[in-house]
């Protein structure tokens, strides 16, 4: 599929030829979402922490769980709101992956807790809702902090889930119990768009994972599938998810100054997993597939594997995970599983 802004082209038409130029284009690719998909990403502001409660013998003794207050301290107040560590038990620094869900509580549908720790991450669990709410209202949480220029490119909520989930790194990374160079973020849904968002904003994150994100996440918007959604619908249903200038794109995607391949590329050259579900016509598996090849230029110009599979679609339960971008569409429909999970522990694993 042939792009215009080409990916590894800079924006005065100069050809990315390396790892180097690659961090400058995808700086580019970044201000181009920003404006025209997610909204500006604020800085980050200081971030302290207080452990609320130490739970030495959580998971039946094989854990511990933290309850941890992180603090922002914007310019015009604070903020806070909850996290959840869970250590597996024993010595030394352990690989953490990061969840933001759809649940407050963490024993819950989407994260299997004991899976994680037992095979040995460290898991840091976030509620959406307790750093916004889904829904318009942009003086919800920290919402309220977050500039409003009325210019089309003010943060859409994916951009405040995105940056709180950055935050909360910003304390986590400090714990002696933490390796901060093995840290993954994963999401289902909106919330692997977000997942998506993020990463592609914080390189920390070496690991990523968007589980069923479709539109606006890993699926191109270009070759939209019968039954996937489509960004008239996403605009009209969840416009403050994004920025307001994504709007005039409805039903023009071939107007679109850019695609998800882009977001994705923006990952490079860490490593990423793609996962769908054969039944979630509606997040478009097929473009979600095509968009890691789209994206996978984008680590070869750094010197690795990027996405090593197929561009026809991958029947039920087949993908590729050799590559630094991984593809994977399991059999079922639109859910974050344990099979989910296990897939993106043994990809993080291999790359350890
Ligand atoms: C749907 C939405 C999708 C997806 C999903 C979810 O209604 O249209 O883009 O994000 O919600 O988050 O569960």
């Amino acid at each position: 599929m042939e792009f215009t802004p080409a990916l590894l082209r800079m924006n005065d038409g100069a050809a990315v030829t390396d790892g180097e130029d690659w961090e400058v284009r995808r700086t580019e690719l970044l201000r181009l979402l920003e404006e025209h998909a997610y909204g500006r990403t604020p800085a980050a502001v200081p971030v302290t922490y207080e452990i609320l409660r130490d739970s030495p013998r959580a998971c039946g003794g094989d854990a511990r769980k933290l309850d941890i207050k992180i603090t922002c301290h914007f310019a015009a107040g604070e903020f806070s709101y909850p996290l959840r560590l869970f250590l597996p038990c024993g010595a030394g620094k352990k690989p953490l992956l990061m969840l933001m869900n759809f649940d407050k509580e963490p024993y819950c549908e989407y994260c299997p807790v004991e899976e994680i720790t037992d095979n040995g991450f460290a898991l840091a669990y976030l509620y959406y809702g307790d750093v916004t709410a889904d829904n318009a209202d942009l003086t919800d949480g920290a919402a309220r902090f977050f500039p409003r220029a009325e210019d089309g490119a003010d943060t859409g909520k994916i951009g405040i889930w995105a940056w709180s989930i950055s935050r909360a790194l910003d304390a986590l990374e400090t714990l002696p119990e933490i390796d901060a160079d093995a840290v993954g973020v994963i999401g289902h849904s909106r919330l692997g768009k977000t997942a998506l968002w993020c990463a592609a904003n914080d390189a920390r994150f070496r690991f990523v994972c968007s589980n069923d994100s479709g539109c606006m996440g890993a699926a191109y918007n270009r070759s939209r599938n019968a039954g996937g959604e489509t960004l008239e619908v996403i605009t009209r249903v969840f416009p403050y998810w994004f920025c307001d200038d994504l709007k005039q794109y409805a039903g023009g995607e071939a107007r679109l100054p850019f695609d998800q391949h882009m977001l994705l590329a923006c990952i490079a050259p860490r490593a990423l997993l793609v996962n769908s579900a054969a039944q979630d016509d509606w997040a478009d598996p097929p473009s979600e597939q095509l968009a890691c090849a789209g994206a996978s230029p984008a680590w070869e110009i750094c010197g690795r594997a990027g996405y090593e599979g197929q561009t026809a679609p991958y029947g039920e339960n087949e993908g590729s995970l050799t590559g630094d971008v991984g593809y994977f569409k399991r059999s079922g429909v639109h859910f974050l599983n344990r099979k989910d999970w296990l897939r993106f522990m043994a990809f993080v694993k291999a790359r350890l």
